[in-house]
């Protein structure tokens, strides 16, 4: 459902790293309230009612966390989107001086093994992709899932005195902006190597292929944005929407 008249009204709007940002106390998900946005423009809830993550999975979105959707334009190359946009968040997080980040294909920002960020694309027309980023900052969680405790971790967790969330908008939406520029005049190529630097190396993993369960090592991903998977016999290419679940074992 996208809200084209929003029942919700922003606290805020300004205009922020090239952006025009729209801020909320209270959404269902940013990524619908972005939905009927132009390209540049970008949303940001305190917290969200309803947050959204890949197959209809629920994302706990409490307050104290960095609940932000960006529209983008749709570039020629529309699956190099979600690993840019993790891309950027990671500069992002890096430059702020969290160490030992990754990223899980397709779209986790992890520490370790725990979850930090998530990122959800949502693509409602030809011309626009709405890109959703969730990053636990100082929200809790844990507290309204328990199974979220051990696998998940917070900047606060991570670094002294993480910056208020307008800060860490700012910052997201300049990498973001930055990079997208650079995929629409270098292509995916030119971003390729330093999104395959995110990996950490190869992986034992499980896909859930919507049931059917493969085993291998993920390799990297492939200048159309495909997982690349040995199977010890055969290297095989997936598209992220044909992969329910990556598990890593
Ligand atoms: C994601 O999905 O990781 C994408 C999350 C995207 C959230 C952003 S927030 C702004 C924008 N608006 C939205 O409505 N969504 C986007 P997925 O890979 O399907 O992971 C979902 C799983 O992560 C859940 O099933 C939980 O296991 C776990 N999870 C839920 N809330 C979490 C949290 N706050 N931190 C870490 N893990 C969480």
């Amino acid at each position: 459902m996208i809200h084209m008249a929003s029942r919700f009204a922003p606290m805020r709007e300004s205009d922020l790293a090239g952006w025009r940002l729209h801020e909320y106390r209270e959404v269902d998900s940013t990524n619908l309230i972005a939905a009927a946005m132009p390209v540049w423009e970008a949303v940001r809830a305190d917290r969200q009612t309803a947050g959204r993550g890949r197959f209809n999975r629920s994302w706990i979105s409490d307050e104290g966390g960095l609940w932000l959707s960006a529209v983008l334009p749709a570039p020629a190359e529309r699956q190099a989107v979600p690993l840019v946009v993790g891309l950027a968040v990671c500069s992002m997080l890096g430059s702020l001086g969290v160490r030992n980040l990754r990223m899980r294909w397709p779209n986790d920002i992890l520490v370790g093994d725990r979850k930090l960020a998530g990122l959800l694309m949502d693509q409602f027309d030809p011309a626009r992709v709405v890109a959703g980023i969730g990053l636990n900052v100082a929200n809790h969680p844990g507290r309204r899932d328990p199974s979220l405790v051990a696998s998940t971790v917070r900047l606060a967790d991570l670094i002294a005195a993480p910056p208020a969330l307008i800060e860490l908008t700012r910052r997201v939406l300049a990498e973001l902006r930055g990079l997208s520029l650079e995929l629409q005049t270098g292509g995916f190529a030119t971003l390729l190597p330093r999104i395959n630097g995110l990996w950490d190396g190869v992986r034992q993993v499980e896909l859930d292929l919507d049931g059917t369960l493969i085993r291998g090592d993920f390799l990297r991903v492939d200048d159309r944005g495909r997982l690349m998977l040995d199977t010890s016999g055969a290297i095989l290419a997936f598209e992220p929407g044909e992969v329910r679940q990556l598990r890593e074992i």
